[in-house]
């Protein structure tokens, strides 16, 4: 079986489609920290679309900041994999070519912090997820006890964290009197870019203030919506796409290749140091601030997200649209994106908001995506501040409904004891995993115990919401109700 590559690609089927530029002309202007599926389904898509349709020459080197494997993927096939659209109206293809290397930082971090610091590269661009701002989240301060953070201070010539390859390679530039790049953070926090400067700054400081003082002037943090869902792949995918590639009845195979929904959405504010990609002209909003688009997103999609995760695998339904076959959640998600999310947001004038509440339930329903409760449930920890804790202070103090807001903590700290209603462990995957776990075990049998213990982690709940009577209480019926009856059957009592 052969390989994609460039060799490959005048030779695949006519209904893939492919790169309409000169790859060798591409100039790489762009670092990406983070190349996982989301990166290849979305940033890379819009720069992808730019050079199709307009030309230029924006190339993106990605870099993985873990483990070697999108590297291994990508560099035997020249870069090159193919972007899977699926909906219930079938498949659609695309060939990328927009990367034109990838680097895995822990390899050779001094090469990372090079390349990022050549005059070439404009911006830097991120998806490390939530936990990769090794920050706090409840206060978003640099965690200088984080093990990465500790590391990186001493030893910047060979950084480990996304934070550390920014400052290491910003460094460079202004030891060099060079110009600054953008920081470009494109993970779903809310004002990510602030979080991004304020974390780089935090740190840089530690190294000088002049220095902390030129980032301030010189580089810019824009912040981003972004907006697509992206399951990750499965060997099932690869398979099926062989097939789909192959040449003269010969199977092609594609290790780099993502399955993604065919929405997608970009929202940046327009802030960059050393110019960008005309992405404005593909659909990318191109905003001064995009506060209000990040709150209706981590709010009504994300949120809903994270609820549906923690009900969903306990109920015991592998995939989001498995949860969406159930009268009783699709209840539960209608009611939290009119009631509990709903009352937080004021849309801009022209948004369609009922229309984007109800395109969301379709999204979620779209059975062609193998999206896994187990993967959005991951990282509880990081992203419940903002999907559900901050949501929840705005209507503690209009004293609004909370109901939903409760019953998803609750799910989550179920899901995080560990064990399935059946009695089989969960694997929790998350920073704080064992320290969740630890506060459950202490109170086994004891739900009204369990909910103190673990609200009573500032990291996540900062000071105030063990102090909130009305909060605790509502967790704390939900989560005895999940021990008593379950939470598929606590879930059609209320919501069928
Ligand atoms: C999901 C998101 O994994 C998760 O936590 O909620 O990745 C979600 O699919 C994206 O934000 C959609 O844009």
């Amino acid at each position: 079986m052969s390989r994609l590559n460039n060799n490959s690609l005048s030779q695949l089927p006519k209904d893939v489609a492919l790169p309409k530029y000169d790859r060798a002309h591409l100039v790489p202007g762009i670092v990406h920290l983070g190349i996982g599926a989301f990166h290849r389904a979305h940033q890379a898509f819009y720069t992808e679309a730019v050079l199709n349709q307009f030309g230029g020459d924006w190339g993106i080197i990605g870099s993985s900041l873990r483990s070697p494997s999108v590297r291994d993927q990508l560099v035997p096939q020249d870069c090159l994999y193919t972007l899977v659209e699926r909906s219930g109206d079938g498949e659609k293809l695309q060939i990328i070519g927009a990367v034109t290397d990838t680097l895995v930082g822990p390899e050779n971090p001094a090469a990372l912090v090079a390349t990022m610091a050549q005059p070439n590269i404009k911006i830097v661009s991120l998806t490390v997820t939530e936990k990769g701002y090794c920050h706090d989240p409840a206060s978003g301060n640099l965690n200088e006890n984080h093990p990465d953070i500790i590391h990186d201070l001493q030893h910047l010539d060979k950084p480990v964290s996304a934070i550390g390859f920014i400052v290491a390679a910003l460094k460079q530039r202004f030891e060099n009197n060079q110009k600054a790049f953008t920081v470009l953070s494109c993970d779903n926090l809310p004002n990510n870019g602030e979080v991004l400067e304020k974390v780089v700054l935090q740190f840089a400081q530690k190294i000088s203030p002049a220095f902390a003082g030129w980032i301030k002037s010189n580089a810019t943090f824009p912040s981003t919506m972004i907006d697509r869902i992206v399951p990750a792949t499965t060997d099932d995918d690869r398979r099926d796409i062989e097939a789909r590639l192959s040449i003269n009845g010969e199977p092609v195979r594609d290790e780099g290749m993502v399955v993604c929904e065919p929405f997608s959405q970009w929202v940046v504010e327009d802030k960059f140091a050393d110019g960008r990609p005309a992405w404005e002209k593909v659909g990318v909003l191109l905003v001064d601030d995009v506060r209000v688009f990040e709150k209706i997103k981590l709010r009504l999609l994300n949120g809903a997200h994270s609820t549906m995760a923690y009900t969903g695998y306990l109920s015991g339904f592998q995939y989001i649209s498995e949860v969406m076959e159930q009268p009783a959640f699709v209840n539960l998600v209608k009611t939290y994106m009119a009631r509990e999310a709903g009352e937080t947001i004021s849309a801009p004038a022209g948004f369609a908001i009922e229309a984007y509440k109800q395109q969301l339930r379709d999204r979620f329903s779209n059975k062609a995506l193998k999206h896994r409760t187990w993967q959005i449930a991951m990282d509880g920890s990081q992203k419940l501040p903002q999907r559900l804790l901050e949501t929840l202070r705005e209507q503690l103090a209009g004293n609004g409904n909370i109901d939903i807001l409760c019953l998803g903590v609750a799910a989550w700290i179920r899901y995080v004891s560990g064990v399935d209603e059946q009695g089989n462990a969960i694997e929790v995957s998350d920073p704080l995993a064992k320290e969740l776990r630890a506060a459950c075990d202490a109170n086994q049998g004891n739900p009204a115990g369990m909910v103190k213990a673990v609200v009573g982690i500032q990291k996540v709940f900062g000071s105030d919401l063990i102090n909130e009577a009305r909060f605790v209480a509502t967790t704390t019926q939900w989560l005895e109700r999940f021990y008593s009856k379950g939470v598929f059957n606590s879930i059609k009592d209320a919501f069928q």
